[in-house]
């Protein structure tokens, strides 16, 4: 008979445990540090039912067959570690649930052998709980930002076994919530690594223009310790700048360099300066570029200049493998692609995208906007949900904040006026401001609506449009929306003090398909790129246009559509097909952005 002894669910074991939780505070720049990865294979144990919070963690030793045992990550399933579970075994392609997964390793000596060791995960998709040497060290709710333990007294020379419950179930009361229109990917979806710093290091620093006075930088750093009177340089060599800072009781320090020599990081001219920070213990290094970004009136100027921002809409999505992007490679194709259409902004949607993503948009010169996965049905008021927004507003915040690249932090997408809402979201756009005020708040919204009596679209009594910097506009005119006059004859006068952003756009189209080029339900390609020709008409009225944002670069995977025209479970508003074909639209796109 089965030895059952019952089981504790992971979101029982999530907010028991939660007090236990030592993860340190989330160190920066994890890959500007010395670190082993844990990358590779890992064993799984797929466990629908939770059975596995009652052992699975403990050691595992290699098997022994005189030991009585009802499960085993050995000589079972394999994943690679990063990357989603649903693309990479047929059987989870749909699966939402606890994969466990687990892995043996033995430590490389780091180059200072009194380091501090923290075990530190780049993205784990959904909720994570993890265990170190039969031990529960800490867990993590959001999939898209990293978190990290301390681990430096829990580590043996060899064998260390570590086990992690990968839950992705969506939940009433998560972010997302029920539902969302992209793969609900789960797993150790990004980089695992086991860092070395010293013991007393730099765990954080934010460098930037500073906003009133653009000729000086302003610098906070902090050390892991709270220790008074520690001496920390910072210096950029290229051009021959440094200053001491000193730091308080709380160990944080804040100074000012001089900026007048800088060249700006600028769209399509990225200058980025290695920058030394150094204490007693630690030096780190990191490139680091410097801009300004702001707004005046209806446009948003960047380093003095107004800009107009031509985007795309990107998912975290590799189309031709269809799971998870997680690599350098990954990025490169992705960002190449969106490149060669002529834009210099991307809208990474709807979350927090890979580091690799963003670092190499920083180098190539593509303005950012960052958003986390707050889209649509979200439970505000739920003080559960609510700190869990705060939370992945300051790890995206934490993790990006010195990236130039980054212009706008977004708070949400497409959520409407409620009194929960309001207080929620206006609460967010505080927090990020507090946190930074170098940049821009933004949020996409989908309820400007047609006011048939001025031939206008409008948008009224919206706490939230009032607080935002930018504006974000989702609509599918001529798709989810019939036009209600020629486009060329459409007005709009939303929030006109400001500057807008035509965030999403666009229509479903099948590449190839050429038939009933006039009938939207043909989802031909004809029909797309003539939405987008009248979309742009559209354009020319709304006077306080900032930018747009087509939907969507690459068509996606999302489990919420079933037309066969989409060849099911297809998102077809791609300007490129999942296997990278350029639909006409997209020739369209790459024309506008051309002049
Ligand atoms: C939207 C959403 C986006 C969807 C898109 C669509 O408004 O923001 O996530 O994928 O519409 O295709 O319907």
């Amino acid at each position: 008979m089965a030895i059952f002894l019952g089981f504790i669910s992971p979101t029982e074991c999530l907010s028991e445990n939660k007090s236990e939780t030592n993860g340190t505070s989330n160190i920066i720049n994890a890959y500007g540090r010395e670190y082993q990865s844990l990358n590779g294979e890992w064993n799984i144990i797929i466990d629908p039912n939770d059975r596995g919070y009652n052992d699975f963690w403990k050691n595992q030793k290699p098997r022994n067959n005189n030991e009585f045992r009802e499960y085993s990550f050995d000589d079972g399933y394999r994943l690679n570690v990063p990357g989603d579970f649903n693309s990479q075994m047929p059987e989870l392609k749909y699966y939402e649930g606890t994969v466990w997964y687990g892995r043996y390793f033995d430590i490389e000596e780091p180059q200072r052998t009194d380091d501090k060791r923290i075990l530190y995960f780049a993205g784990v998709s959904n909720v994570a709980n993890v265990y170190l040497n039969g031990e529960y060290i800490g867990s993590h709710e959001g999939g898209f930002t990293p978190f990290s333990f301390d681990v430096t007294d829990r580590l043996k020379p060899s064998e260390n076994f570590i086990a992690v419950a990968v839950n992705n179930k969506r939940k009433a009361d998560g972010i997302p919530s029920m539902n969302f229109d992209w793969w609900n990917y789960g797993g150790i979806t990004r980089d695992v690594m086991l860092l070395s710093v010293p013991k007393k290091h730099i765990v954080d620093y934010f460098l930037r223009l500073n906003p009133n006075n653009p000729s000086l930088i302003t610098i906070d750093v902090e050390i892991s310790e709270p220790i008074e009177g520690e001496q920390i340089e910072v210096s950029i060599p290229e051009i021959g700048a440094n200053v001491k800072l000193v730091t308080n009781t709380m160990g944080k320090a804040t100074g000012l360099l001089n900026a007048k020599k800088f060249k700006r990081w600028e769209s399509g001219n990225p200058k980025l300066y290695e920058v030394f920070l150094k204490s007693r213990n630690d030096t780190v290094s990191e490139k680091i570029g410097f801009r300004t970004i702001e707004t005046k009136g209806n446009k948003i100027i960047m380093n003095g200049v107004p800009i107009f921002l031509k985007g795309v809409n990107l998912h975290e999505e590799i189309p031709q493998r269809k799971g998870r992007a997680f690599t350098d490679a990954d990025a490169a194709m992705l960002l190449h692609e969106a490149k060669e259409m002529g834009v210099n902004f991307i809208r990474l949607a709807h979350y927090p995208h890979n580091e690799h993503i963003i670092r190499m948009a920083e180098q190539m010169g593509l303005v950012l906007w960052e958003e986390i996965p707050i889209w649509q049905n979200i439970d505000f008021g739920n003080p559960k949900t609510d700190s869990l927004a705060s939370n992945m507003m300051s790890e995206m915040i934490e993790r990006d904040k010195n990236r130039a690249s980054i212009i706008m932090w977004s708070v949400a997408n497409e959520t409407w006026p409620s009194e929960a809402r309001d207080k929620s979201l206006l609460g967010l756009i505080e927090l990020t401001r507090e946190m930074d005020n170098s940049r821009l708040v933004t949020a996409a919204f989908n309820n400007p609506y047609y006011d048939r009596e001025s031939n206008c679209f409008v948008l009224k009594n919206d706490p939230v449009a009032e607080a935002v910097d930018v504006i974000g506009v989702n609509k599918y005119i001529g798709w989810y929306e019939d036009w209600y006059q020629s486009p060329d004859s459409l007005k709009w006068k939303v929030l006109d003090e400001k500057p807008l952003i035509f965030s999403e756009f666009g229509g479903e189209a099948l590449y190839g398909n050429h038939e009933n080029p006039d009938a939207k339900w043909s989802w031909s390609e004809e029909y797309q790129s003539q939405l987008y020709r009248d979309n742009l008409k559209m354009f020319e009225n709304i006077s306080n246009l900032a930018g747009v944002a087509p939907w969507v670069m690459f068509d996606f995977r999302s489990p919420t559509r079933f037309s066969p025209q989409q060849g099911f479970e297809f998102n077809r508003k791609g300007l490129v097909s999942d296997r990278g074909e350029r639909k006409q639209a997209w020739y369209v796109m790459k024309n506008y952005y051309s002049h």
